[in-house]
């Protein structure tokens, strides 16, 4: 079957809701028809400021999370990129092939780094959609499911496997993206003009998948809206509510014309708490599997040490094919 490739930053303790619905509830239901290769992508999240004990910490979070909403470690590969040592190799050759102006275009590396700032800006934050690229390259990934933030770096995939192609013979498969349109794009809770992200500044308008039941509450009780008082999906005039109509759209498998029919006359009140019970049916399953998966570490990094087995024998296929095809002599 074909295959597909998709990964998370093990950059936070829970994964957030845009995650979930971004990423998560495709590659459930994906899994079932590709070969799938579902990375927790640890070397990605070197690019940001963190602390080692932490990142090893939030990298068996992140993999358990992955099991508790539904990744299946038997039929799927779920694997650290740091346990398959093709990927840093692969991004080291593929740096060779790509334009320094290339890179510098994509607009997650000029956000953060306008974040950052110049000295704070690592050299690896600009080659992070390399890295990306070698990811998917490496398994010959006919597919990649990702939110509509990354699809520029699908595109600069796609354009290095082409390039590396041309110029040195057919070796790597060109992917396509995948993204669910409407569900595409998750907002902060409190700023609803901007995406909502695990590395946010200030966690009151993130939903976090292992947040306590209560807190999950409150945020939404506390989500930002409008005064005109309608249930009323308007992205531009009523970001914040259109927002939330999303996420219960998406997680209530409902159109959203049906849920604003429901509570056409009803005050913000009554739809965030009906929200709020739709959201945690979801979380509460997840939450506590991946809390009692949590409590076996062993048994975690046994799973995790066998898919990283599976993975490494597809990726080293390749890395091997890419070595002779650039011309790197082989160690007898
Ligand atoms: N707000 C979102 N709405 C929809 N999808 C989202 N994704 C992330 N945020 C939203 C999707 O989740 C996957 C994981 O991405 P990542 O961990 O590699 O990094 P990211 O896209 O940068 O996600 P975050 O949460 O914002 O992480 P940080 O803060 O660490 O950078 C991707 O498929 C993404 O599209």
């Amino acid at each position: 079957s074909p295959r597909l490739y998709s990964g998370m930053q093990p950059s936070a303790d829970s994964l957030q809701i845009g995650n979930y619905i971004g990423a998560l509830l495709q590659w459930r239901t994906l899994q079932r028809d590709y070969d799938a290769y579902f990375s927790v992508v640890d070397l990605h999240a070197l690019t940001q400021p963190h602390d080692a004990a932490e990142l090893r910490e939030k990298t068996r979070r992140t993999a358990a999370q992955y099991i508790a909403a539904g990744i299946e470690p038997e039929s799927s590969t779920l694997y650290v990129q740091s346990h398959v040592r093709a990927h840093a190799e692969l991004a080291w050759i593929l740096n060779t092939i790509t334009g320094f102006g290339e890179a510098g275009r994509m607009t997650q590396f000029k956000d953060k780094s306008s974040r950052y700032g110049t000295d704070a800006t690592s050299v690896g934050l600009f080659a992070y959609p390399v890295l990306m690229a070698a990811d998917i390259l490496l398994y010959r990934t006919n597919v990649v499911p990702v939110g509509d933030d990354q699809r520029q770096h699908i595109e600069l995939t796609r354009d290095l496997a082409e390039r590396f192609n041309s110029r040195y013979g057919e070796t790597f498969v060109v992917p396509e993206a995948i993204t669910q349109k409407e569900t595409a794009r998750i907002y902060d809770l409190q700023n609803p003009t901007s995406k909502m992200s695990k590395s946010a500044e200030s966690h009151a308008g993130v939903l976090w998948l292992l947040d306590e039941p209560s807190a999950t509450r409150k945020k939404i009780m506390r989500a930002v809206t409008d005064d005109e008082g309608s249930v009323r999906f308007d992205r531009e005039a009523k970001p914040g509510v259109s927002n939330l109509l999303t996420i219960y759209s998406a997680l209530s498998g409902r159109p959203v014309p049906a849920i604003e029919d429901e509570f056409a006359g009803s005050g913000y009140g009554d739809f965030k708490k009906s929200l709020a019970e739709v959201v945690l049916a979801e979380f509460e399953p997840v939450r506590s599997r991946a809390l009692e998966l949590l409590d076996d570490p062993a048994e975690l990094d046994r799973i995790l040490s066998v898919n990283a087995a599976k993975a490494d024998a597809v990726a080293d296929a390749t890395l091997s094919d890419v070595y002779d095809r650039v011309g790197l002599l082989r160690r007898r």
